[in-house]
């Protein structure tokens, strides 16, 4: 654990140091407030801050108040040291955001303990944060293939839209769906075709930009938000990954098969503008219109609602 020490007394620094490196700290330190504000702000401060409430330079209540201004995540858990022991400057440190205090001349077990107590609870955050992250992530993808799930990708192409119009951009969205997928789990059954399902969100995923964004939008279809993509560029898109599926067979425990996916393309225009389900309508009519036309093939929506052939 990285401790930082601000304290601008050079000998009861050198003690304090002393102390926590026995003790298997990794220490950092600071001989006055900004000094200590600049390792706090930067970019991976020590999550154990001792401050010394008076310091050259900024102090150490005001560090304090400037960090639980921040939010900063993860926590830094704050421990003033002072000399001042009336109640009214202690409330004042505590109301600032430190999250506990010792009065100096400081006492070796006490600091330790205090430290524990501190471990600990930044323990605890850590795991707390960790179940929100887990919940987050829950909430949010696909279990199975680790794309956006259905409800995430409405709120991805509503801001989206939200910001084509807002910049005066366009947008584009692609749907896709595996051909005879359910020929998979007939022959090779349901776990070979959550296998090909993976592979295939894999495939999809490295075919497309950081900043667009796939969808599992139900079984064996998916959708892809292209945020800035016009019609052309997405037709393009929706080749590459058409084409990134039919690359290699895909390679699963229960054999190497060939599959291929049927693709849609919807684009911004007059008929549908900034309207998410309109644009997910047509782009599901084009993929339709893919699956009639033969399959493993792309088409798409002219600006006036019909379907036209590549
Ligand atoms: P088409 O080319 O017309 O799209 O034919 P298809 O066989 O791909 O489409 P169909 O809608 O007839 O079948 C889709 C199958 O996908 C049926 C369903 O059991 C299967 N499926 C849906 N979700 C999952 C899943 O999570 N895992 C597996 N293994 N199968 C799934
Ligand atoms: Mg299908």
């Amino acid at each position: 654990m990285r401790a930082l020490i601000a304290e601008d007394n050079a000998s009861f620094r050198q003690v304090l140091e002393r102390m926590l490196v026995k003790w298997k700290y990794e220490v950092e330190l600071a001989a006055d407030g900004n000094h200590a504000w600049e390792i706090l702000n930067g970019d991976d401060p020590p999550r154990l801050a001792l401050l010394d409430w008076m310091m050259p330079g900024v102090n150490g209540v005001e560090i304090c108040r400037r960090i639980r201004a921040q939010a900063h995540e993860p926590y830094i858990y704050i421990l003033l040291l002072t000399a001042k022991d009336s109640e009214k400057e202690l409330v004042e440190g505590m109301e600032a955001g430190a999250d506990d205090y010792l009065i100096k001349p400081v006492k070796s077990q006490e600091l330790r303990v205090r430290l524990r107590a501190g471990r600990r609870i930044l323990d605890l955050q850590e795991e707390l944060v960790g179940a929100r992250e887990a919940l987050r992530k829950q909430a949010t993808r696909d279990a199975l293939t680790e794309m956006w799930n259905r409800s995430a990708m409405f709120e991805i192409l509503t801001r989206e839209l939200k910001r084509a119009e807002r910049e005066s951009t366009t947008l584009s969205v692609i749907m896709a769906d595996l051909d005879h997928f359910k020929q998979v789990n007939d022959s090779l059954g349901h776990a070979a075709g959550d296998a090909v399902l993976r592979e295939a969100a894999r495939r999809m995923v490295s075919s497309i930009r950081p900043y667009d964004a796939a969808c599992r939008y139900g079984g064996e279809e998916f959708l892809i938000v292209l945020p800035g993509v016009d019609l052309s560029g997405a037709l393009a898109r929706a080749e590459t990954i058409r084409s990134a599926m039919v690359a290699e067979p895909f390679r699963i425990r229960e054999g190497s098969l060939d599959v291929t996916c049927s693709l849609g393309v919807a684009s911004m225009s007059s008929t549908c503008s900034f309207d998410a389900e309109c644009l997910i309508r047509d782009a599901d009519e084009a993929l339709y219109q893919a699956k009639r036309n033969g399959r493993n093939r792309v088409e798409m929506l002219a600006p006036q609602g019909v379907v036209v052939s590549r």
